[in-house]
């Protein structure tokens, strides 16, 4: 069986597996989960996922979920993403556990204020939420930023997936107002990413319609 990634591709966490997949040129069967028609909650999508959430790999019976889980996964069908020494791939996987743990949701409070809760008619951004979202992204993005003075990529001079981690929450940057233009380093590597044919895919893949 082919492999299949459902993913609504305008999420981040969706973004970066589709996007993992399209660089590295990895076969599959696109299907697109629409959360704005709740896909994600149908009997058919929670016994692939019971936590009900995109994105997912459906492969020869058996899933993945959790976005980092697929993302790395995919990095081990092909070449190029993951670096050849048991200790380059161990600082791949410490930055997208941080990606998980500590940045995603450094991003996930603004995003959510400033863009989804207007997408999806769920009111107005909450001025204290926003202030809460700043004070993690700016906690988050003192580190990012520090660490990549020097550096080309995340870990080192070579692109790896953890790149993909770090970088899918900033396609969000404008719409949830996250402020990476106050973190130069960022926004050098980012610039990197925004040019990968395969970042640019993606994006495409995920242009929604205007919030109304
Ligand atoms: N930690 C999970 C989070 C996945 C997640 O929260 N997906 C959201 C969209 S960004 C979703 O499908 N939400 C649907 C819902 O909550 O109903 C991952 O990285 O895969």
């Amino acid at each position: 069986m082919t492999l299949k990634i459902h993913a609504f591709p305008a999420s981040p966490r969706g973004f970066k597996v589709v996007s993992v997949a399209a660089h590295l040129g990895v076969p599959h069967e696109f299907v697109f989960c629409d959360l704005t028609k709740g896909a994600q909650k149908t009997p058919e999508f929670t016994a692939l996922n019971p936590n009900q959430r995109m994105p997912v790999l459906e492969g020869d019976g058996w899933t993945l979920w959790e976005s980092e889980a697929i993302a790395h996964y995919l990095a081990t069908l092909k070449p190029g993403l993951l670096p050849a020494d048991d200790k380059g791939r161990a600082d791949v996987t410490r930055w997208m556990f941080w990606a998980s743990s500590d940045w995603d949701p450094a991003c996930a409070t603004l995003i959510f204020e400033r863009f989804v809760k207007g997408f999806f008619g769920g009111g107005p951004a909450d001025p204290v939420e926003v202030e809460k979202g700043l004070t993690k992204f700016n906690r988050g993005a003192r580190i990012l930023n520090a660490h990549l003075k020097g550096r080309k990529y995340v870990c080192g001079d070579q692109l790896t997936v953890a790149d993909f981690s770090l970088g899918a929450p900033l396609i969000m940057a404008k719409p949830a107002g996250l402020p990476v233009q106050d973190y130069p380093e960022i926004a050098r590597w980012y610039a990197q990413l925004e040019a990968l044919p395969a970042w640019q895919k993606a994006l495409a893949m995920g242009q929604l319609p205007q919030a109304a």
